[in-house]
């Protein structure tokens, strides 16, 4: 077997359900307003903080996105794949919950072809769920946490030694089949440590021949949206989100949010930078570590000076004067903030007493407009505590409202919560309190939810305001609305806007035909691994998420320059091709 075929780590990203080429699901609007398809074949961003973490320690990663190949390939077969290969190790990755079912799935076939070959399985839903996973026979290691690169290398190096698996931080095992819980004690306070380095990303193309499954999600050749991540852990308390103030504090034990240097930051724009010409999003706002952090993020930002569209987000409103300052500081720029309803009885249940009303928003978004900023989006939510099937439609006519106070780069989009409530947060943990109603408490409970057949059963949820019908018929009657709003508006071209209307039809009359055959409509309409047609771009066009091609998004010479890297490194492991702060 050749070398590249045996790296030390092989990552594994599955999609939601392992065998949806197979199967008739009616999987609903749940990714409309993210660039992945209901399959949710995007990768975490943390395979990429491990992989440069690992290699600058010397060992070898690969990255195998198997929901991509199998929705791209027909005749990919995940088996034929795994045995073609050798790896030390595998890492599955159960960080959103909607993988239940196809990370198990996945874990499952790896121990059958490789029997001897430790499968290790970390996320936040790894986290949460860890004591369950570890009892399924398919799973050796979880490791917990928001952070796992280090205790990653000291696993990956402690194989087989008892003592030395018992002293590694955050790590789940079994000992002689009995579970242990290591306590959770790699918490870094500062995340400069490790670099998410994009030339990886090529490297590993070279080196294992293999492009299509380093993809991080389906058609991300032609639209290369990039993110930098700014911070773990939140000081907001949004009632439904897994990764809020009070979640962070028990599941991960981060207490306050940590945030990366602004100069690592901008090392990880100028390194994208010379990749690409896509967009760059920041994840996680600025302003939460203070003014003095935000504008130091600006002037490193200022320094750099990127030509590519630079993407903010805000949970809070951002202040005139710090609008004025990143017009000031960066080429390009957009912005996105998701007041998730116009309502503020509702917003106050999902977040406390909100912090701005709509006056104030409404404010901030004609001064950003009034700017540079070349797009504004604005985000809305179905699903949340109070929120009636009135209120939801009262939210799309607030989304007229701004779009008769603004111009076309300012655009609205709503999206149902779902599938799942995330697990670990307030409502999952209390829902009676929050008027919530869950249907799935376990993991093996959400398997099993992944595999009914319309979303509408998916759910794991209902509200006290709403049941899942209403759910349903409240995202589609928005969706509807909003559609009409933006060909009015000229938010979207005319030919969009009625492509939508008439894949929201189409949904619509697939939900009713099921409804009167009681799922056996399913086979009749030969929806057999059908993850499109009445899934996507059912709410919005997904390509509204995108911003305007280049002819060429990526900067050749650089690609050209890794490529060589590689080469004069005999393909073994290199260190970083760009200056970085990490140590
Ligand atoms: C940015 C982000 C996104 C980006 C994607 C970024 C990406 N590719 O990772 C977008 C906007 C596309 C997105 C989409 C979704 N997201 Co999101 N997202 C986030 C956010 C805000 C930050 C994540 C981040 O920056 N992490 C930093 C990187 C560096 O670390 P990491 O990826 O977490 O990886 C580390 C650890 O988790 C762990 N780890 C992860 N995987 C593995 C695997 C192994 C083997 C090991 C050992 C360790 C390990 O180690 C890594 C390195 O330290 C979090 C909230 C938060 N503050 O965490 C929500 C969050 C993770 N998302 C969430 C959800 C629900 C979703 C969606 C399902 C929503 C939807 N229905 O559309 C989709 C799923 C997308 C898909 N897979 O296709 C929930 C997850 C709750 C849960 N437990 O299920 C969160 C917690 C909060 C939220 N509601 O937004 N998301």
């Amino acid at each position: 077997m050749r070398r590249e075929n045996n790296p030390d780590l092989l990552l594994l990203h599955a999609p939601s359900v392992y065998d949806f080429r197979e199967k008739s699901i009616f999987y609903g609007p749940v990714s409309d307003v993210i660039p992945s398809s209901p399959v949710f074949e995007m990768y975490p961003l943390g395979f990429l903080t491990i992989a440069s973490y690992l290699n600058e320690h010397g060992m070898s990663v690969r990255i195998a996105n198997l929901a991509v190949r199998m929705m791209n390939e027909p005749r990919f077969s995940v088996p034929r794949f795994l045995t073609s290969l050798r790896p030390r190790a595998i890492g599955i990755d159960l960080h959103w919950l909607p993988h239940a079912h196809g990370a198990l799935e996945v874990a499952r076939v790896v121990k059958e072809i490789h029997p001897d070959v430790p499968v290790i399985m970390g996320g936040l839903s790894a986290t949460y769920f860890h004591e369950e996973l570890i009892g399924y026979p398919q799973v050796d290691f979880v490791l917990r946490g928001d952070s796992t690169e280090l205790p990653l290398l000291q696993l990956l190096q402690s194989f087989g030694d008892r003592r030395a698996l018992s002293k590694i931080p955050n790590l789940t095992w079994k000992d002689g089949g009995s579970p242990q819980v290591n306590p959770m004690t790699f918490l870094p306070p500062a995340l400069d440590y490790v670099d998410l380095r994009p030339d990886l990303v090529v490297d590993m193309v070279m080196r294992y021949r293999d492009r299509k499954s380093v993809m991080p999600f389906d058609g991300w050749w032609r639209n290369p949206i990039t993110a930098v991540f700014t911070v773990k852990g939140c000081a907001y308390e949004c009632v439904t989100c897994g990764s809020s103030s009070t979640t962070c504090a028990h599941l991960t034990k981060r207490t306050r949010p940590a945030f990366r240097s602004p100069t690592s930051i901008a090392a990880n724009v100028v390194a994208l930078s010379r990749l690409t010409r896509a967009p760059i999003f920041f994840v996680g706002d600025p302003l939460q570590a203070g003014a003095d952090y935000a504008n130091d993020m600006l002037a490193a930002l200022h320094e750099a000076n990127v030509p590519n569209e630079l993407g903010f987000e805000f949970f809070d409103l951002p202040p005139l004067d710090f609008l004025h300052r990143i017009d000031a500081s960066v080429a390009n720029w957009s912005m996105e903030i998701s007041p998730e309803s116009h309502d503020h009885e509702v917003r106050r249940a999902q977040e406390g007493e909100p912090e701005y009303d709509n006056a104030q928003l409404e404010c901030m978004l004609s001064e950003a407009l009034r700017l540079r900023c070349h797009r504004v989006d604005v985000f809305f939510m179905i699903g949340l505590p109070r929120q009636t099937y009135q209120s939801v439609q009262d939210t799309i006519s607030y989304c007229e409202h701004l779009f008769s106070i603004s111009d076309r780069r300012l655009s609205c989009f709503i999206t149902p919560m779902g599938p799942f409530v995330d697990p670990g947060s307030r409502v999952f943990e209390n829902p009676e309190l929050f008027g919530y109603r869950l249907f799935a408490h376990s993991l093996e409970e959400h398997r099993q939810l992944l595999l009914q057949p319309s979303w509408e059963a998916i759910l794991n949820y209902e509200t006290r305001w709403m049941s899942r019908t209403e759910l349903v018929d409240a995202t589609y009657d928005a969706a509807e609305r909003l559609n009409e709003l933006k060909l009015k508006y000229g938010r979207v071209s005319s030919r969009r806007g009625r492509q939508v209307a008439s894949r929201i039809r189409a949904a619509r009359e697939l939900r009713r035909r099921l409804a009167e055959s009681h799922g056996e409509e399913l086979r009749e309409t030969d929806l057999k691994g059908d993850i499109s047609r009445f899934s996507e771009s059912t709410v919005c066009d997904k390509r509204e998420l995108f911003w305007p091609r280049h002819l060429f998004n990526f900067r050749l010479a650089e690609v050209v320059r890794i490529g060589l890297r590689h080469f004069r490194h005999g393909g073994q492991p290199v260190s970083p091709a760009v200056p970085s702060s990490t140590s």
